[in-house]
């Protein structure tokens, strides 16, 4: 038996719903096996960002060598990476390894609005980590920063995925949770074909970790072997049934369930 190995290079969210938590429980769902280099620990609940602790650069790239001198990877994901230096670095070691199948979810702030990325950094992300990347997956919000465009209309989105694929992404997921249309449009574009996938609207505060999840749902499904659309598509039904069945814990704004897309399919 061959094992898919997934690894993840994100923060820790001490509350367990989003962050490196968020995704090695979805790693471990899709049957990869998960790894983690901390770039930071997070004091949290589902009422908010408490404190953030960065991990110094060393103690990234050492975390990252110690899976590159021995494990290796068969797909990654970056999550929350907080400074410029942390970008440089990463993408330098990802370079080095060689590694492929490069999920970037470009993590800016928390629901509560605490920074989980300094303005500094977005030179970086775009300069250093885009060339490398094999799906980005901004939300609007995100994709606006990205880009320095306003992003309105459906087209605007196409616009925006677009000059992000110019950028160096080789495809490019325009999460459509926060715009207003009845249903959500997330749009995909590889370069050849841009798809509006469409999903029903679900309404809930528990929505925590919803953009880990999903990215690192990708993630997994790379490591897998699937296609980039394939695994996309199920990165959507994985996150779908995650926030429909969500565990309603947490005075605040709570995690999704991870377990739900397979409770399902064992129906
Ligand atoms: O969902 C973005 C995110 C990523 N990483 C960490 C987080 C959060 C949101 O709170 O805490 C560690």
């Amino acid at each position: 038996m061959t094992i898919s190995k997934a690894l993840t290079i994100a923060g820790s969210d001490s509350g367990g719903g989003a962050g490196i938590q968020a995704d090695l429980k979805t790693f471990q769902e899709l049957g990869a096996y998960g790894m983690s280099a901390i770039t930071a620990v997070t004091a949290q609940n589902t009422l908010g960002v408490h404190g953030v602790y960065p991990v110094s650069i060393e103690g990234i790239v050492q975390q990252i060598d110690a899976i590159g001198e021995d494990l290796g990877t068969d797909a990654l994901k970056t999550g929350m990476l907080f400074s410029g230096e942390v970008i440089e670095a990463v993408s330098e070691r990802i370079h080095h390894y060689g590694w492929e199948n490069i999920v970037v979810d470009p993590v800016m702030i928390a629901k509560g609005g605490a920074k989980l990325l300094q303005d500094e950094a977005i030179r970086a992300l775009k300069e250093k980590l885009l060339p490398l990347t094999s799906v980005i997956t901004p939300n609007i919000p995100e994709a606006e920063v990205l880009t320095e465009m306003k992003i309105s209309s459906l087209d605007d989105r196409r616009k925006a995925a677009k000059q992000l694929m110019g950028m160096g992404a080789k495809a490019v997921v325009i999460k459509g949770g926060h715009a207003d249309d009845k249903e959500v449009i997330d749009l995909f574009f590889d370069g050849t074909t841009c798809e509006e996938l469409m999903s029903p609207r679900i309404e809930t505060l528990h929505t925590h970790g919803t953009g880990c999840t999903f990215s690192a749902a990708i993630t997994a499904q790379l490591a897998n072997g699937m296609t980039m659309r394939d695994a996309v598509l199920t990165a959507k039904e994985f996150i779908r049934a995650a926030i429909e069945d969500g565990l309603g814990i947490g005075g605040g704004h709570g995690p999704t369930n991870h377990w739900a897309y397979n409770k399902r399919g064992e129906k």
